[in-house]
């Protein structure tokens, strides 16, 4: 048997190193590697099957045509060559036609590695199509505000919170989605440290939690000034360190805190008076105060002002001073890769945009757009106003092609469906956008069936499409190269490629790289932008429904790229929303009942569990699930393709509905 060390591409911000068991060529065993500190020997219930995901029945092995109407799912198999021939054929028309920005093609994050994503989207750079502004339905709007603060760097070195004196999972469900920091939470734990969870959702690290507040949505900014509030009313607000490091406190201090006294900041966040003092008593005395900040609360109307205003909480107490202490919303910003060998290896400085929120529109309001191309991502499913999507992706004229491991509802719009590898089936460069590692993964098995890496369809596209870059004739390990070629990062290539986990976090306190240098409490760049400079929280535009979407990642799911496991899908249960005892009550709802979301965007159909886990006003749905798991429908046909103050990123929380019997 061999074991052969590779590293998890699943999006998730652990980025854990995995040693593969091999018997015959065929996978039969996947844990944590032991050696990799922050994996620490175990990888999460989900990818402990993989082996499922690789040998799934429902693995695509050959190219498919179309042979039904679009949305069908009726297809035919067909060669690579064939396949090929008709991608080329009709790219080229098309450019020849009317130009490269008549094409839209792109991968997403379901790949993780810089080679097998980055790659993908060099290609389509390279041919000037138009090019897709991804991550706007995750992180854009959290980065955008946390770059308008501390700047464009990573957060606190999550390893560093072993050593923390107060732990706080500020809307972050751990144990679903970043359980590798929960072991460090648990070590120090065992120390006596306090765990504080913000969660307007009872989660499992909500259950575990030392102070459970369950906030209302969309209202973390006003908690954070409440707790400033009482920091400075207690004098124990760190002013040597607030002068030599933050700008703009005095101004906060003097317009917003007043503002922000326990009766009203409990009023707007719907937690009682002594929760928000003791947890500000319990703030104001750790010297290293660690909070993780989950991208939930960016996903709403003010989501970059809400997040903003938590990531500017450890300034007053000088918890970013010190390891241990300070927050962490992601690291990825700390790699100083040379990305643009890989992402942008040539091909016009400019070409026309689509915001990844705005998918639906681009293809369906004008029809410029005439061919799409799309890689590790389920926008049918995992974009906000689904419907538009769907109808874009119905238009006759549109020539789209999936690569993708599993038939999604994607794939079934496409007119050439091609078979994609598991990460287990390629080799890669990763860095962790959750922890300070970087690894290079091997390739565990060979591709089965007909499956293509991403790297192999690129590069084959690009010969036949006359792309000449070098990138698209080079192995892994050498584009792995090109990554550091000229970057502010170093690390020793045959280091990485002997698989060890390097990491790149220092033991020193918050770096701040906004333009003033300071961890920004007023931000002049924000202010050029036409938003506030300055912290603050206002209630959201009333709405024309009684109930509030509360949207959170399925804990057997990575959004719906384990749809193709069984074993997960029926841990995850049927896809059901969540309502409180006195909103079920008032409905005449009973708990296992089929009900309807529904509101002006649409309406879908799911199983009703009613549990106190939520607040009463709010509808807690859980992972994005495909329609044919539910009753009927995906939640993203309730949510609005509308941007987030800061970041254009999504507001999957602003979404208002009613629920009702089927
Ligand atoms: N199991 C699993 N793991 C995953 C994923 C998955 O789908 N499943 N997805 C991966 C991806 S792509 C990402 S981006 C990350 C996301 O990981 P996180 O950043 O941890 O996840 P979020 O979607 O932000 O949701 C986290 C929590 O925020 C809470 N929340 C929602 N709104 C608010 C609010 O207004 N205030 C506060 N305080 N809390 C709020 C939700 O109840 C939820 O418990 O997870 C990754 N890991
Ligand atoms: N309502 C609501 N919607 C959300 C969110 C939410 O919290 N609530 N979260 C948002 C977030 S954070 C994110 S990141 C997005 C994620 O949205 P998507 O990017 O659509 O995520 P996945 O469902 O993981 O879909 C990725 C697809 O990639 C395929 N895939 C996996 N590996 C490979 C590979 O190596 N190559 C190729 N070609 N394909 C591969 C998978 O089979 C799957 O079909 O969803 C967003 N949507
Ligand atoms: S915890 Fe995240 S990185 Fe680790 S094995 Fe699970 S999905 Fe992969
Ligand atoms: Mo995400």
């Amino acid at each position: 048997m061999a074991t052969i060390r590779t590293v998890c591409a699943h999006d998730c911000p652990d980025m854990c190193s995995l040693l593969a068991h091999v018997e015959d060529g065929r996978i039969v065993r996947i844990q944590g590697d032991p050696e990799q500190p922050f994996t620490a020997g175990f990888a999460c219930g989900k990818v402990n099957r993989d082996m499922e995901l690789v040998y799934s029945p429902e693995r695509l092995t050959t190219p498919l045509r179309r042979v039904g109407p679009k949305g069908s799912g009726a297809f035919e198999p067909i060669t690579w060559d064939a396949a090929l021939d008709e991608i080329v054929a009709r790219w080229t028309g098309l450019i020849a036609e009317s130009g490269p920005e008549t094409i839209l093609g792109y991968a997403y994050s379901a790949h993780q590695g810089l080679i097998n994503r980055g790659l993908t989207n060099g290609l389509f750079h390279a041919l000037g199509t138009s090019r897709l502004l991804g991550g706007t339905v995750c992180d854009s709007c959290a980065d955008a505000a946390w770059e308008a603060t501390v700047g464009p760097i990573g957060g606190a070195d999550p390893e560093s919170a072993s050593e923390s004196d107060l732990l706080i999972s500020w809307g972050s469900d751990l144990h679903a989605t970043n359980v590798h920091l929960w072991a460090k939470f648990e070590q120090a734990r065992k120390r006596g440290v306090k765990l504080v969870v913000i969660d307007p959702r009872r989660t499992r690290t909500a259950q575990a939690a030392d102070l459970y507040l369950p906030i209302r949505i969309g209202t973390d900014s006003a908690l954070a000034l409440g707790v400033m509030h009482i920091l400075v009313r207690d004098g124990l607000a760190d002013r040597a360190y607030l002068a030599e490091h933050a700008l703009g406190f005095d101004q906060v201090e003097r317009d917003v805190l007043p503002r922000f006294t326990p009766e009203r900041t409990a009023a707007i966040t719907g937690l009682s008076v002594a929760d928000i003092e003791r947890f500000a008593a319990m703030y104001g005395v750790a010297q290293k105060s660690f909070i993780r900040i989950g991208f939930g609360m960016s996903r709403y109307l003010h989501g970059g002002q809400n997040l903003r205003t938590v990531a500017l909480l450890p300034g007053v107490t000088g918890a970013y001073g010190r390891y241990g202490g300070g927050a962490i919303v992601a690291t990825a910003a700390s790699f100083d890769l040379n990305y643009n060998a890989v992402r942008k290896p040539s091909g016009p400085a400019t070409a026309r945009t689509v915001n990844h929120l705005k998918l639906g529109e681009a293809l369906s309001a004008d029809a410029s757009i005439r061919a799409l191309f799309i890689a590790a991502n389920n926008p049918a499913i995992t974009n906000p106003d689904t419907a538009k999507i769907r109808a874009g992706l119905s238009r006759e004229d549109l020539f789209t092609v999936v690569h993708d491991p599993f038939m999604t509802a994607t794939a079934r719009y496409a007119d050439i469906v091609l078979p994609a590898t598991t990460y287990l089936e390629t080799e890669d460069f990763y860095r962790s956008y959750g922890t300070y590692y970087m690894q290079y993964g091997q390739q565990v098995v060979e591709p089965l069936g007909q499956a293509w890496s991403n790297v192999r369809l690129t590069q084959t596209l690009a010969a036949r499409m006359g792309v000449t870059d070098p990138v698209f004739n080079m192995t892994p390990p050498d584009i792995m190269k090109e990554l550091f070629r000229g970057a502010g990062l170093k690390a020793d290539p045959e280091t990485l490629l002997n698989g060890v986990a390097v990491s790149i976090a220092g033991r020193s306190g918050q770096e701040f790289r906004t333009p003033s240098g300071k961890l920004e409490f007023y931000s002049q760049t924000l202010a050029d932008q036409g938003l506030p400079p300055m912290p603050d929280w206002a209630p959201e535009p009333a709405a024309a429904y009684p109930l509030r979407l509360l949207t959170t990642p399925g804990y057997f799911q990575s959004h719906t790229a384990f749809s193709g496991v069984a074993f997960l899908r029926q841990r995850e249960g049927v896809p059901c929303a969540v309502l409180h005892p006195e909103d079920a009550a008032s409905r005449g709802l009973t708990d296992g009942q089929a009900i309807r979301l529904k509101n002006d965007l649409g309406q879908v159909s799911l199983r009703l569990r009613v549990r106190d886990e939520v607040q009463p006003g709010v509808v807690l749905v859980p992972g994005q699930r495909p329609d044919e798991e539910a009753e009927g429908g995906t939640v993203n046909m309730l949510c609005a393709d509308g941007y987030t103050d800061m970041g254009a990123g999504a507001t999957y929380q602003s979404t208002w509905l009613e629920v009702s019997a089927v």
